[in-house]
Formats: structure tokens, sequence, C-alpha cells
């Protein structure tokens, strides 16, 4: 009798409690797997209002820019945001935001605006407003890979990074696919085909262009507010608003400036109930 007891308790229960903790992973991770494939299916069925501005780039080709002009024009200039996706969200990384269900997007106001990387094939369609940006691709290799290094963690050389860049082996694939399969529909009267340079060098053209393109009332007395909020100089001054990482802070809901706190004498008792105060104080005279 003592050999299948010994067995049970070495071999037989651990095996068992591993295989439950694992049965419950798995478990945990389907649900949250199915979650995930509900919400992105219902991504895949989102379907734009014909208020809707779509901006869509390849990466680091003018994108937070973008929003920022187009939340300057549709606001008069407000920079009330703590960060640009709070007010402009990022299509592709929505399934990532505190946002439960695709219904959750119906509250935005109009016009709901939506940064994006999707191909054409992918971004959804409808009858909404498209304004791509197309950036010289050597720049955009160039930025693309530093926000690799700065965002990333990539610690290979620029060299072996142009290498995965032109086989299209970083996130969003081949820049130059991107490039031609939007440049076919430059002309479809729902897109606004622009190019980095060009905002660069004028600004303010862009910005009338992108108001007539998507028929914005913006009262003149706004604009040079909105030229000097959208400069190079202002948004790098205020990068915490822009930031990848700021960006990914905020989708998660952490706190900035909350981890050096206050660093009191007695804010234990503040926040406890005397009920957690007396188990606290029993456990700790038990100790
Ligand atoms: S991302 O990560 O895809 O959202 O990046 P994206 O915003 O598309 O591109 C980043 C590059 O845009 C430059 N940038 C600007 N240029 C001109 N004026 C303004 N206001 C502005 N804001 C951002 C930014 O510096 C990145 O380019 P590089 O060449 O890396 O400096």
């Amino acid at each position: 009798m003592y050999f299948p007891d010994f067995l049970f308790r070495k071999i037989t229960l651990p095996f068992l409690k591993k295989s439950s903790i694992l049965l419950r992973g798995i478990i945990n991770i389907q649900s949250e797997a199915l979650k995930w494939m509900d919400l992105s299916s219902s991504l895949l069925e989102f379907v734009p209002r014909p208020q809707d501005i779509f901006i869509v780039t390849y990466p680091r080709s003018g994108t937070t820019l973008m929003q920022m002009m187009l939340y300057q024009l549709s606001t008069g200039g407000k920079i009330d945001f703590s960060h640009i996706n709070e007010v402009v969200p990022f299509f592709d990384r929505l399934l990532t935001y505190q946002i439960q269900s695709v219904q959750d997007l119906d509250n935005l106001p109009n016009p709901r605006i939506f940064k994006s990387h999707l191909s054409y094939q992918n971004v959804p369609k409808g009858p909404c407003r498209y304004i791509y940006i197309e950036r010289n691709g050597k720049d955009v290799a160039v930025s693309y890979f530093h926000f690799h290094v700065s965002h990333l963690g990539f610690q290979g050389t620029f060299d072996e990074f142009f290498d995965l860049f032109m086989k299209g082996r970083v996130m969003y694939g081949s820049w130059f696919r991107h490039i031609a399969e939007w440049q076919k529909h430059q002309d479809d009267p729902h897109v606004l085909y622009l190019k980095y340079e060009d905002l660069k060098k004028d600004l303010k053209t862009a910005l009338y262009q992108i108001i007539d393109f998507c028929q914005l009332d913006v009262p003149q007395v706004h604009m040079p507010k909105i030229i000097r909020q959208c400069s190079f100089e202002f948004m790098k001054e205020h990068e915490n608003k822009f930031d990848h990482i700021s960006g990914m802070v905020w989708e998660k809901g952490y706190q900035k400036n909350a981890f050096i706190r206050e660093g009191r004498i007695g804010s234990g008792t503040q926040l406890l109930t005397p009920a957690q105060i007396e188990l606290f104080e029993r456990t700790y005279s038990q100790i």
C-alpha cells in the first residue's frame, strides 16, 4: 500500500496540479483569444460613417502631424488631450484600448478621425474620407530604423534594418507595396493624396486643402494658432502628447507622475477602514 501512496503524492498529485494550472491557463488564453477574435472580426465589419476621416500612411510618414492638423482644424486649435490618440484613435490598435466593443465607437462625436497604417485592401471601406500621406521612402527607412532602436529595442545596425525594410520584413510590410496600392487610388473622389515633403514646405496650403476636402468650417481667426501648433517646434515641445510610449501608457490607463507619489507618514490610516486596520494590527501582533 505504501508504494502506490508514495507514487500518488510524488507523481500523480503534482501532475494533476500542474495539468489543472495548465488547463486553467489554456481556458483563460482561449477565452481571451475568443474575446479578441470577436472584437477583431467586428473591427473587420466596422462600417465607416460618411463623416469619418481615415488618416492612412506607411509608418513614419507624417501620421502624427496629420492627426494634429485634423484635430486642430476640427476644434479651432484645442490641445485639451493628454495624448493625441485619445482624440484621434489609432484604428489598428483599437483592440488594445479600453474599448470593449466596436459599438463604443458609436459614442465618438462627428467627425470621427482615425489614424491607420493599413493597406488599401485592408482599410475599412465606406462612404468616408481617406487622407493618405506618402513620404520619401529613403527618409522613411531612416526614421523607421531610429524608431525601432529608440522604441522597439532593435539592436541591429542600419544596414541590417535596411535589408529587412527592403524585403518588407518589418511591421506593415513592404513600403513599396503600400505606396503602390494607395497610388492606384490617389484620384478617387474620397481620397486626398498628400506628400509629407509638401506639408513641410507649406503647411498653410495643406491645411486649406484639408479644410476644402473635409468640408470643415474653420473660422479664420483660429488659423494662425493652428499653424503655430502644428509646427515641428510646438509638437517637439509637447512631445509627451504625441510620443508612441506615452500613447501606450495612455492606452493601458497607467498614470504618469505617480511612482514617486507623496512620501508621507500616516497615509496608511487614511485609506484603510477600521476593519482593515483591526485585521492588520491583529495579524501583526501574531508574527
Ligand atoms: S508613426 O510612428 O508612424 O506614427 O510616425 P509618424 O508620425 O508617421 O512620422 C514620424 C515622423 O514625422 C516627424 N514629425 C514632424 N515633421 C514635421 N512637422 C511636425 N510637426 C512633425 N511631427 C512629427 C517626426 O519627426 C518623424 O520623422 P523623423 O524623420 O524621424 O524626424
